[in-house]
């Protein structure tokens, strides 16, 4: 258990970073990714957290400016009340969650909040996240998360690269169109290497009988075939084809993942920690699937090493028995804010150091930042 909490000041920092190469998935075309980062000052520590939306509402409702219109009008001026900074000095970062109660929806916001004052905690008192978390593992496998392309010869080319650098498990994105040649060429290319797919909502129920021509290829999973809402489609599909289904845009939290898991919707879960408000409730998604017997992996949103190494320390959980999307600081960035996070052997080191680990390079920082402003919430 943490310790209790004093927040001074709260900066919220907008910067930009180019991604080494398009990254196209059904929902559209990244080229950059506009990210929105939260530093927590205390008496004691400054603590990170990276709200995981994109520019665009295209992956889910949240977007970026509103997720910063959100923390500057209603979540932090919460925690900055009487009854805030009460919770937050009595029970640390697991009263985040309930001082933010109310306000509805808005995970990512709340989930980078609550990760930069649980980070701010921990590093004043000298202890890692992944041993707060309940990790159990030193480094975690590294999968990776390989856009739609325009040819088949391309998606060879960077799988076979990916391949090389030692990744242990391949997702190929997918859209009608782009699914079953695709798998079949890695699949014949590659053989029987760890490989899975993510359509991000691409289909409905009517797709049933195109989905299942995937069964032959023994895919470990497909991610996300339906809506996001649509929870009985999923658990009718499973019943059309043998691929197992992992959610990840349904799974908002643990009581959705309970309610996809009793309802048949999922035999996997995708935890992300922004999706789901916190890498505290992602813990208990991870404990409800367990009590369940359902494995779970832990998803990317493009993070930098701020949030790629949070991701790491959830991802040492026990629970974590499949690949992650954890992939290398290179993957998607040529320069990271952090010191690069490496993959060795296929896998990653779960960071030891106080807190979430590494921090922003300060000069690095300043020159993708495009805006920033600090919100002063000490009382006298
Ligand atoms: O659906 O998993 C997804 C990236 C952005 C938005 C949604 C998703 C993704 C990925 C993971 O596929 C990419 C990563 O490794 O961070
Ligand atoms: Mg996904």
């Amino acid at each position: 258990m943490t310790q209790g909490v004093d927040i001074e000041a709260i900066e919220l920092r907008r910067i930009a970073l180019p991604l080494v190469a398009p990254f196209r998935t059904s929902f559209g075309t990244q080229t950059d990714r506009d990210a929105l980062l939260v530093k927590v000052v205390t008496g004691d520590a400054e603590g990170w957290g990276e709200c995981v939306a994109d520019a665009d509402p295209l992956y889910s409702s949240e977007y970026i400016a509103t997720q910063e219109e959100v923390m500057r009008g209603f979540l932090i001026p919460a925690l900055a009340s009487d009854a805030g900074r009460h919770a937050l000095r009595q029970h640390g970062a697991p009263a985040v969650a309930r001082v933010l109660s109310p306000f509805k929806g808005h995970r990512m916001a709340k989930a980078a909040l609550e990760t930069a004052i649980l980070d701010a905690e921990l590093r004043a008192e000298g202890r890692s996240l992944a041993r707060e978390l309940g990790g159990v593992a030193a480094t975690v496998p590294s999968g990776v998360s390989v856009g739609i392309m325009d040819e088949i010869a391309q998606l060879l080319d960077v799988v076979g690269g990916y391949l090389a650098e030692g990744y242990v498990r391949i997702k190929l994105k997918i859209e009608p169109g782009w699914d079953v040649e695709p798998v079949r060429a890695v699949r014949e290319r590659f053989g029987d290497i760890p490989l899975q797919v993510d359509a991000n909502t691409a289909y409905t129920l009517r797709d049933a009988r195109h989905l299942a021509r995937l069964d032959p290829f023994d895919l470990l999973l497909i991610e996300q075939p339906l809506e996001e809402d649509d929870m009985l489609g999923h658990a009718d599909l499973a019943k059309l084809i043998s691929t197992p289904i992992c959610l990840d845009e349904s799974i908002l939290s643990a009581q959705t993942a309970a309610a996809a898991i009793r309802l048949g919707a999922c035999e996997i879960v995708n935890i992300k920690p922004g999706r789901v408000g916190g890498y505290l409730e992602a813990v208990r998604i991870h404990d409800v699937a367990a009590a369940h017997g359902k494995a779970v992996w832990c998803g990317g949103m493009l993070e930098t090493g701020i949030g790629r190494a949070a991701n790491v320390a959830l991802a040492s959980l026990p629970g974590f028995t499949l690949p992650g999307d954890i992939s290398a600081s290179h993957r998607f960035y040529a320069r990271d804010i952090t010191e690069p996070l490496r993959i060795q052997d296929g896998h990653m080191r779960v960071p030891t150091g106080p807190g979430l680990g590494p921090t922003p390079i300060p000069e690095i920082l300043d020159e993708v930042t495009t805006s920033v402003g600090l919100i002063d919430v000490s009382r006298p």
